[in-house]
């Protein structure tokens, strides 16, 4: 039995390792026990510090300049450590820097430029979903919330056909990398050396589609807002950031609904609930569960003195099912006030790419209201163990067409 102590300056200590398989099979009974040890708990097994109210945690994402991201955003601190692949631009990186950079990625991901990519991916949902209907019972992770994703966003970043399951491979690494070195760790980056120079050429101008939203960040560069140099590292965002993400929303939204087949009848009822369906996905079943930040100088959180170079870890998964901020917030329910959930984090730092990935999830929503009457579970849905992510690898599922 993992123990919750106070220590004898009165703060809490957990020798629970949210990176151990217990944790990841099932972290929302973790995230309970570290909301209620305390609004900051220090987590013995690493020597961080870990946030999991809503409370602390909002305010955390907006205080860049105490809890920074230069240190990096998973458990290991740059400062004391390299890491694998030079730091993201966008991610990894603190203003004046980080200004820069987001304000390009924010232009390129503007809404005119989002708008030109929503009928091509709704009729990307259309195809992929009409096969999976055709075959009646399928694993909805194989057929819809893996291809669809990796058809559709590589295609807008500008990257040829050949080759894409490697943006799987890599965004594992990129992801179970911000854990600790465990098994996790050691299985994803088993890919590196082939994965790794693959991705370096496809950040390259000349591998991009013009037009793309990948060319646009080089036109940012011609411009002067950022070097091209940069702008390889920019476009390696979008790979990094972009595509496990949604994969892994999809197949969250896909069991959400098989597993509360009411909601799915609300939803057809109204369709215009698509948008807020995702929301609450978002805060349910929150795909990026909780990442790191560096104290950039002494500080307290909650009256607890926290050091300067500090690790935390900052729980959003836990954060979003806070019942201090939620109402019964174990229920999956679509018609509920999502406003201020920190799935797509805050501050900042919240994420450039939400609005994409809202187009691409409320494309294949909306093709599903419109063609499938109900989706029923015919199998046990399989849990991937991850360092940073939550999501179903296998989602064996029956949808009956309308
Ligand atoms: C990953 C990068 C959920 C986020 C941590 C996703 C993410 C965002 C940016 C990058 C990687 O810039 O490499």
């Amino acid at each position: 039995m993992l123990s919750t102590v106070e220590r004898n300056d009165g703060v809490a200590t957990s020798e629970i390792d949210p990176f151990s398989r217990a944790f990841l099979s099932d972290p929302y009974p973790f995230h309970e026990q570290l909301r209620e040890a305390g609004p900051i708990v220090r987590l013995t097994r690493y020597g961080v510090w870990a946030v999991a109210r809503y409370e602390q945690v909002h305010p955390l994402l907006n205080n860049w300049q105490t809890f920074g991201s230069g240190g990096g955003v998973g458990i290991s601190n740059f400062h004391k450590e390299k890491n694998w692949r030079p730091p993201s631009l966008l991610l990894e990186t603190d203003p004046p820097k980080h200004t820069q950079t987001r304000s390009v990625m924010n232009r390129v991901l503007s809404p005119p430029n989002l708008k030109k990519l929503r009928d091509g991916f709704y009729q990307d949902a259309v195809r992929l979903l009409d096969r999976a209907l055709e075959l009646g019972s399928f694993d909805a992770v194989a057929e819809l919330a893996q291809p669809y994703p990796l058809k559709v966003f590589p295609d807008a970043v500008g990257l040829a056909p050949d080759g894409r399951e490697r943006l799987l491979a890599y965004g594992d690494m990129v992801f179970n990398t911000m854990g600790p070195k465990n098994e996790f760790y050691d299985a994803a980056m088993s890919k590196a050396a082939e994965v790794m120079p693959w991705v370096t050429q496809r950040c390259e101008r000349s591998a991009l589609r013009p037009g793309s939203l990948g060319q646009e960040v080089y036109k940012a560069a011609d411009a002067g807002d950022v070097t091209h140099a940069e702008a390889a590292l920019l476009v390696r965002s979008f790979l990094s950031a972009g595509v496990d993400t949604t994969i892994y929303a999809l197949g969250n939204a896909i069991l959400c609904f098989a597993s509360n087949p009411e909601q799915w009848q609300r939803l057809r009822q109204d369709p215009t609930k698509v948008r807020a369906a995702f929301e609450e996905i978002m805060r349910f079943e929150t795909p990026f569960q909780a990442f790191f930040r560096t104290t950039t100088q002494a500080t307290e959180i909650a009256g607890v003195p926290i050091e300067a170079d500090e690790k935390i870890y900052v729980s959003v998964g836990a954060a979003n099912r806070d019942p201090r901020k939620w109402d019964d917030p174990e229920r999956f329910d679509i018609t509920r006030k999502t406003v201020g959930h920190v799935g797509f984090g805050a501050g900042i730092h919240a994420c450039v790419g939400q609005m994409i990935a809202r187009i691409e999830v409320e494309m294949m929503l909306t093709a599903m209201v419109e063609r499938v009457a109900s989706i029923e579970l015919t199998g046990t849905p399989e849990r991937l163990l991850h360092n940073t992510l939550r999501a179903t690898t296998k989602l064996p599922v029956r949808m009956t067409p309308v």
